[in-house]
């Protein structure tokens, strides 16, 4: 089995697979396509330019995918350079590691670097889960439309499987994410307020979160938000505005209206389609160490 990159050594054990990187083949990674924490590492990664081949799958099937691929029950997964990168997180870190210190997601300063990290782990545990159940609590009832999200990018016969079991799948969900009118609430008050803290930082004008740098903290609050703004240039084909049910318009329209709903809009706008060049292998090294 390969090694699992761990937070604390991950970089060290990614570093030293290194030299193995064209015997292992090219990069992986295992996604549900249209969620939100795949998205924040397929970002990092098209960011630093770095190539990988993306294998999706359903809800569900995902958790034997990504055990399969060498990880826990969780996507994204990425394998890369004969290494398993279990979490979105060490991936955006994979990806800083092959870019010059300067365009990296997580600043060196230290200062910076701990901001940057202290946001990005209160998006990952307070905004993500949140995004996500209110989204599905709208739209699990409404099975054309999650569906459609399903099949983009999932194998045919996965496509069938799920089409085939919706209805057992759509009650493990709920029942895996806790999803009901109770915590649904609970989650859209969350949402506000993590929104309300992200207007606070903006006040005054700051063009990012840390200031005059895009980093980790605004692409992880962009990412983990798609699910409550469906943000235009989202890779994955997101349900339009008109076809949602009218309480998930009016919650989306809302956030949509806000500062941090407004920014983070123009950080898809802006900033996700923007590639960046792999530093050379001899300068990864170097930054990795
Ligand atoms: N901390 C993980 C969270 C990832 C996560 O929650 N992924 C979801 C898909 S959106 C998942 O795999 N959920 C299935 C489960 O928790 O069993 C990360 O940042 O990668």
């Amino acid at each position: 089995m390969r090694p699992r990159a761990s937070e604390a050594g991950g970089s060290r054990l990614a570093a030293a697979a290194g030299a193995g990187a064209a015997a292992a083949g090219p990069a992986r990674l295992i996604t549900i396509p249209f969620s939100h924490y795949c998205e924040k590492a397929r970002w990092a990664l098209e960011r630093a330019g770095l190539p990988f081949r993306e294998e999706g799958h359903p809800p569900l099937v995902h958790m034997v995918a990504a055990r399969w691929a060498g990880g826990g029950r969780t996507v994204p997964v990425l394998v890369a350079e004969g290494e398993v990168f279990a979490d979105s997180t060490l991936i955006v870190r994979y990806a800083d590691r092959h870019l010059p210190a300067a365009l990296r997601l997580v600043p060196e300063e230290a200062p910076l670097r701990a901001e940057a990290e202290r946001l990005e782990r209160r998006f990952d545990r307070d905004l993500g889960p949140h995004t996500r159940r209110w989204a599905y609590y709208h739209l699990l009832p409404r099975r054309e439309l999650c569906e459609r999200m399903l099949r983009h990018g999932v194998p045919a016969a996965e496509r069938a499987l799920m089409r085939s079991l919706f209805g057992p799948a759509r009650w493990l969900m709920r029942r895996a994410m806790r999803i009901d009118p109770a915590a649904a609430a609970r989650s859209w008050a969350r949402i506000e307020e993590v929104f309300g803290e992200v207007q606070a930082l903006l006040a005054g004008g700051r063009r990012y979160l840390l200031g005059e740098r895009f980093t980790v903290a605004d692409l992880a609050f962009a990412a983990l938000a798609s699910p409550v703004l469906l943000p235009a240039g989202y890779p994955v084909p997101l349900p339009a505005l008109g076809q949602l049910p009218p309480a998930m318009r009016e919650g989306i329209e809302q956030l949509r209206a806000r500062p941090a709903g407004r920014f983070a809009l123009q950080l898809y706008a802006q900033e996700r389609a923007r590639r960046l060049v792999p530093a050379t292998t001899a300068t990864r090294a170097g930054a990795a160490g």
